[in-house]
């Protein structure tokens, strides 16, 4: 299937997302968003895709929604191209397969927001980070204001949000907003050999490690504990766990199947 924003590549079991607008800074219209949600649903059925990195085309991740498009909403279509942004980056955030955000530059506004609905977030030393939209007379519209705060804490998601400002791949290190940096030319290797690592281990335990994280950071403990009891529990009903577990008694590689 043919995309005019974004590249969809696959390499063995890993799926490369690239978001294709590099002459808008990969600026999220609503064309891009649906196709994302379209792109999203097929990684989803796609039985060979173990692990999913996301990207930006050229110099930018992705530089915000697409400023051009939302100048002269008003408030129904505000609000209907915002739950389109919340629709599809939630879908990403509950994607049943870990994804990896590449950031290769800016991540600003929606772009900061897409990569902070990917489960990791690998940036280059050349990456930008920010939330400007209260100088464009607006909140974030794309989770910003919920997921920043839940991976930097509330009162530096405050600081930037407020001030808008725009942070480095150092800056975004220190506050826990990426898990790593790596210099520009090595960054989509880098996203592979993790994407590769993850693949490598049992699917099914990966899948059920990002739900139980993701319920786990929205509920209080003693519901999280019991989510992790019921999906480890969940685990022995697989292939995969008989296979990890003798290989390791066997001294041998495992082989998982997915099952
Ligand atoms: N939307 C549309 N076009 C954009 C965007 C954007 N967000 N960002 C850059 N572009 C375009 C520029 O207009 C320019 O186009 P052209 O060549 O036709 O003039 C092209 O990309 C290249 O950009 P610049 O020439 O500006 O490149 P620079 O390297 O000089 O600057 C910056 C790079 C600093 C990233 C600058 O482009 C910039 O400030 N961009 C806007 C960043 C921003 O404010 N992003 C937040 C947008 S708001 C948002 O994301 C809210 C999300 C929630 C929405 C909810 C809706 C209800």
């Amino acid at each position: 299937m043919e995309f005019n924003n974004v590249l969809l590549e696959k390499d063995g079991n890993i799926a490369v997302v690239t978001i294709n607008r590099p002459n808008a800074l990969n600026a999220l219209n609503s064309e891009t968003l649906k196709e994302l949600d379209i792109i999203i649903d097929n990684l989803a059925d796609d039985e060979e895709v173990l692990a999913v990195i996301l990207t930006g085309a050229g110099k930018a991740f992705v530089a915000g929604a697409d400023i051009t498009e939302m100048k002269d909403l008003n408030t129904v279509q505000g609000r209907r191209f915002g739950l389109l942004g919340n629709k599809v980056f939630r879908k990403l955030e509950t994607l049943e397969k870990p994804v990896i955000a590449a950031v290769n530059g800016f991540a600003l506004g929606g772009g900061c927001e897409i990569s902070m609905a990917c489960d990791i977030r690998i940036a280059s030393q050349k990456a930008k980070f920010g939330q400007p939209e209260v100088g464009l007379g607006i909140t974030p519209g794309f989770g910003g204001t919920q997921r920043l705060p839940r991976l930097v804490g509330a009162s530096m998601a405050k600081q930037l949000i407020f001030t808008g400002e725009i942070i480095g791949a150092e800056e975004a290190l220190r506050v826990g907003l990426v898990n790593k940096i790596v210099e520009p030319e090595k960054l989509m290797d880098e996203a592979k050999e993790m994407a590769k690592k993850i693949a490598g281990n049992a699917p099914i335990a990966v899948r059920l490690c990002k739900a139980a994280i993701n319920r786990g950071i929205q509920c209080d403990i003693d519901t999280g504990i019991a989510y992790e009891a019921e999906v480890f529990g969940e685990c022995f009903s697989t292939e995969d766990q008989k296979e990890g577990m003798t290989a390791f008694v066997e001294k041998r590689d495992k082989c998982f199947k997915n099952r």
